[in-house]
């Protein structure tokens, strides 16, 4: 029970990555606040929390909606005497329309996508941040991670999705040059394929969608589960040397080898930076990865430049 006293708040923890990461947080003592848009949902998150032993805070909270955030943040301050010690940026919102247009080019798609990729996913976290780092830079320390992804380095799903992703590499990073004399730490994580509900119920148990690469379907199908991200955050956050981190961005599968973190089942993380992973990835550049072993991995220095581009 490494977080007993800490107060975390997890963006859209109804379900998903944001469900694992509350669980991991909660079962290691921490009180978290979990966000999300319906009571429903929010609460079976809640309610599994407890099945466990641990404590949470279910608040509805619409990412978009200022107002609620606000509010959120009021009532923290309220309960819990100033203090936030984490904040997980995680609220998603485009990941339907991202499937329903699955293979389809961007001048092919309802320009309208953008809004619904970037308002909760991009301009929430900044607002999020805003109103954390407030009480954050007050007490003299604090972490906040934004969940992000692969796509923030190369194409991945639609045009949207990766300068959404990008953009949230880049609020990490600027966000830790202005924190770091503060104690205040930032990081951009990077899960590896996740294996949520929703990629389950739309990839690994449907047929694969027109223009997407079958192999698509087996990395979420070998994809980690919830709270891989959850067991790195909780990992991260007791790191003596997390402040040489800030500003960088984490891969779970990374985190994972630095801190010896198996998955929830005892698997060991899928390492998705080697280079057959990566090629799989890539429809047209697919046929390369079958000349791959999968042992070769992509050279740090490709990495580098992901984790050193700010
Ligand atoms: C959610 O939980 C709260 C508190 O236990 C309860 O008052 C509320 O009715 C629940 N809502 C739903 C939709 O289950
Ligand atoms: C960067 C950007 O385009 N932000 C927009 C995201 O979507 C919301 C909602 O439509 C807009 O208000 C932002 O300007």
């Amino acid at each position: 029970m490494s977080l007993i006293g800490w107060v975390c708040v997890v963006t859209g923890a109804s379900r998903g990555i944001g469900r694992g990461i509350a669980l991991q947080l909660s079962e290691a003592g921490a009180t978290v606040y979990i966000t999300g848009r319906q009571e429903s949902t929010l609460n079976q998150t809640a309610a599994q929390v407890k099945e466990r032993g641990g404590n949470c805070v279910p608040v509805i909270c619409d990412s978009t909606k200022d107002k609620d955030i606000e509010e959120l943040f009021e009532r923290i301050k309220r309960e819990q005497n100033g203090r936030l010690d984490m904040l997980v940026n995680n609220a998603y919102a485009g990941v339907q329309d991202i499937f329903n247009n699955m293979g389809k080019k961007f001048w092919e798609t309802d320009p309208s996508i953008w809004d619904s990729v970037n308002n909760t996913g991009l301009r929430g976290h900044y607002f999020f941040s805003v109103h954390a780092a407030r009480m954050m830079v007050a007490h003299g320390q604090g972490l906040i991670v934004t969940i992000s992804s692969m796509g923030g380095l190369r194409y991945l799903f639609n045009v949207p999705y990766g300068v959404g992703k990008a953009a949230c590499d880049r609020l990490a990073a600027d966000m830790a040059v202005e924190l770091k004399s503060r104690g205040v730490a930032s990081v951009s994580l990077w899960p590896g394929a996740v294996q949520t509900e929703l990629v389950s119920q739309l990839i690994v148990e449907k047929d694969t969608p027109q223009g997407v690469h079958p192999k698509f379907k087996d990395i979420f199908a070998n994809g980690e589960s919830t709270e891989v991200s959850g067991k790195c955050i909780v990992a991260l956050a007791k790191d003596k040397n997390l402040m040489s981190l800030t500003g960088k961005v984490l891969m779970t599968c990374d985190l994972a080898r630095r801190y010896g973190i198996q998955d929830i089942d005892g698997r060991s993380v899928t390492d998705y930076t080697s280079l057959k992973f990566l090629l799989t990835q890539v429809p047209y550049l697919s046929w390369l990865s079958a000349f791959v072993p999968s042992f070769i991995h992509l050279p740090r220095f490709v990495l580098n430049m992901a984790n050193n581009r700010f």
